[in-house]
């Protein structure tokens, strides 16, 4: 079924809706409704996607139905589109904007409407550099629909600033959102700073890895996978309790520390080692170079993270998804494992380091990225 264009060639949201099914939820969100959202977000529509959402909303379905039924999957292919080379870093932006603007809209609506008394409060923040503040915020919409006190801060919030700020309103808990496993030796910082002032810790987002193991090792009190989880969880187990202990025995060898403090020097040796090894580099124009050097960039740094966490599944993961992404855009993934073998020279001091190294060599030969020796 595809959707009736209204008059000015946006999907029309009420003949959309219209035509959908309705359960115990309210009208449910087809594949028709997904797609007219989508194609609202392929055309940064603001007003075509709002109307979609608030169309639901009208016709009975939840807020949390939109959000987590609608607005955050659509969000999420959003970033498939991207990786895929579809869409571009500008449409991406455009159609981020546009799903903000919806979640603004879905809370403006629903804030009006009684309060059902709140059983706790929450501050939801995201870790400090962290930027991806969408699911955060679709969280704490979440958290507030089902009655939670909720004081959301946003993206990369500095955990020193989050002490003072939870001695002056003294919540019940922190949400605290890391969508990138490269900020976690952040969320840590977080958590102590929770800590410092005997709030627990609840995390969530993709940066704490496969079932949040990376969590527990940072020393959240709780995890959940999404916001429905989160608040299925904080009902039933309210007050949340403090029970996390951070599991970063390993740190005491200065690895991490020392790795981090030298990322300039390292990101330069492994550009010009790169450079030597791979003669092609040097006729690089200089937009190919920057998004190589950024690249570099990133893999230092899920390198920095995976010696945090001691897991090397930080930096296979990461892997896995550039290698995607470079082979959308027709480079030759294997340049990942010439980056690999790049580091164990300047690395050569870092027994744990040459440990995640080994580990990601081995991940891109087994998916058939190694290059051979130059
Ligand atoms: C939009 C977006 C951005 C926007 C963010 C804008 C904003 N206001 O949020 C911008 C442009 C800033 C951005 C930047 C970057 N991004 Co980005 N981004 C995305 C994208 C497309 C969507 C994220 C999103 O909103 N998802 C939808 C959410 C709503 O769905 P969800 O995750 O299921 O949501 C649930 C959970 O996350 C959970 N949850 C979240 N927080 C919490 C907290 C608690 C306590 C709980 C319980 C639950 C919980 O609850 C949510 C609701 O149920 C993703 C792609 C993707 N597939 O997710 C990439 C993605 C996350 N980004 C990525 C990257 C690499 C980056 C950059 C490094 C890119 C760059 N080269 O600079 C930067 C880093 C910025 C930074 N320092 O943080 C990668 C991460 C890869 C990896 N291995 O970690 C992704 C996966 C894209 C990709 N395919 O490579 N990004």
């Amino acid at each position: 079924m595809t959707a009736t264009p209204a008059p000015d060639g946006a999907p029309d949201a009420a003949a959309v809706v219209a035509a959908a099914p309705v359960d115990a939820g309210g009208p449910v969100v087809t594949d028709a409704v997904r797609g007219a959202f989508d194609a609202c977000l392929a055309d940064a529509d603001e007003d075509g996607a709002r109307a979609l959402a608030l169309e639901l909303l009208d016709r009975g379905s939840g807020a949390e139905r939109v959000l987590l039924e609608l607005v955050a999957p659509a969000q999420f292919s959003v970033g498939e589109r991207w990786a895929a080379n579809e869409w571009s870093v500008a449409q991406e932006h455009a159609a981020t904007y546009v799903s903000e603007q919806v979640v603004a809209a879905l809370a403006a609506r629903t804030r009006a409407r009684p309060a059902t008394g709140a059983v706790g409060s929450v501050v939801v923040t995201c870790a400090d550099g962290e930027w991806h503040a969408l699911p955060a915020r679709i969280l704490a919409e979440v958290l507030r629909l089902r009655g939670f006190a909720v004081r959301f801060l946003g993206a990369h919030v500095p955990a020193a600033h989050l002490v003072s700020y939870l001695h002056q309103h003294g919540p019940d808990l922190v949400a605290l959102s890391c969508m990138l496993p490269v900020r976690l030796p952040a969320a840590h910082r977080t958590v102590q700073a929770a800590r410092l002032t005997g709030v627990p810790v609840l995390a969530g987002g993709a940066g704490f890895g496969p079932s949040g193991v990376w969590a527990r090792t940072v020393g959240a009190d709780l995890y959940a996978t999404g916001a429905a989880e989160a608040a299925d969880l904080l009902s039933a187990r309210w007050p949340p309790p403090l029970s996390g202990h951070p599991a970063l025995a390993h740190l005491a060898d200065d690895e991490y520390t020392r790795l981090a403090r030298s990322r300039g020097d390292l990101l330069r040796q492994l550009t010009e080692g790169l450079e030597a090894r791979f003669p092609a580099m040097r006729h690089y124009d200089e937009r190919q170079r920057e998004a190589t050097v950024e690249d570099l960039g990133h893999l230092l740094d899920f390198l920095t993270a995976a010696v945090f966490v001691d897991d090397a599944r930080v930096l296979t993961a990461f892997l896995t998804a550039t290698a995607g992404i470079l082979a959308a855009r027709d480079v030759p993934p294997a340049g990942l494992d010439l980056a690999v073998a790049g580091l164990r020279e300047p690395l050569r001091d870092f027994p744990r380091c040459l440990g995640i190294l080994d580990a990601a060599h081995r991940h891109l030969a087994d998916a058939g990225h190694t290059h051979p020796a130059p």
